[in-house]
């Protein structure tokens, strides 16, 4: 029997990557005084890895071979990462990134008939009470029986153990959840911890492999404009 519904956030409770982590991240490296500027297709491709701290390691490895790290280049990362939560924490409180269609609708309609409502995310907690608290409910945060977030596991998605945290902590089976997801590293995780997922896809996942997911749709839709389900060939 379906028990409880698990969201990852970012991609899927808002579209919150290209307008809002990518800048954020952006407005830390110039506090920093660093050279660095993702621009929206290089972001896609740094969406491969998963968890800003991370992101930004990668970003260095893979695509700044003329930098000289720093003895402390760790610290510094975790200061800057610091300072990325906190431009994107104001930009949430700002009102700047509204849920997408059919989440808030979805989300009280789970609510009212009962069903356990839970999270499952790389982002940094506070990004996530803050989404919640400014996009869907000054209450947001307490609609969510478990909010699984950051580096509570070490081992991010595409792992399993964010989801199989929150599935431990809820004390519940995956047979007894629902998964939404957005991405390819997403449903990896979700589906690795045994859930069955829903996708709904945006501009960054489209041509993502969604093998096995229960279903790949445009959004979660309104009751005056439905959602689509995609076509095998759109889904890439
Ligand atoms: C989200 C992420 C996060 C955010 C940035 O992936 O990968 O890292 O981009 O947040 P998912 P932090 O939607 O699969 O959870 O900088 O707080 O990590
Ligand atoms: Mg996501």
């Amino acid at each position: 029997m379906l028990k409880a519904l698990l969201f990852d956030v970012d991609g899927t409770l808002a579209d919150t990557e290209r307008d809002g982590h990518r800048p954020a991240f952006n407005a830390a490296f110039r506090e920093f005084g660093l050279d660095w500027d993702w621009d929206v297709e290089l972001y896609g491709k740094l969406l491969a890895v998963t968890g800003g701290k991370e992101r930004m390691r990668y970003y260095v490895e893979q695509f700044r071979a003329d930098y000289v790290k720093p003895a402390d280049f760790d610290a510094m990362v975790a200061e800057l990462h610091k300072a990325k939560t906190r431009h994107y924490t104001r930009m949430l409180a700002e009102g700047g990134i509204p849920l997408r269609p059919g989440v808030k609708r979805l989300l009280a309609e789970a609510r009212a008939a009962g069903l356990i409502l839970g999270v499952a995310t790389t982002t940094t907690p506070d990004n996530v009470t803050a989404l919640l608290r400014h996009s869907l409910a000054d209450d947001g945060p307490d609609w969510f029986a478990v909010i699984a977030a950051g580096d509570i596991v070490p081992a991010k998605k595409p792992a399993p153990d964010i989801y199989a945290w929150a599935l431990e902590r809820l004390g519940l089976a995956a047979g007894e959840c629902l998964a939404f997801e957005d991405s390819k590293n997403g449903i990896r995780s979700s589906q690795g911890a045994g859930l069955k997922t829903i996708v709904t896809v945006n501009d960054y996942t489209r041509a993502d492999d969604f093998s096995g997911a229960l279903a790949v749709l445009t959004d979660l839709g309104e009751p005056e404009a439905p959602y689509r389900r995609l076509d095998r060939d759109e889904t890439g």
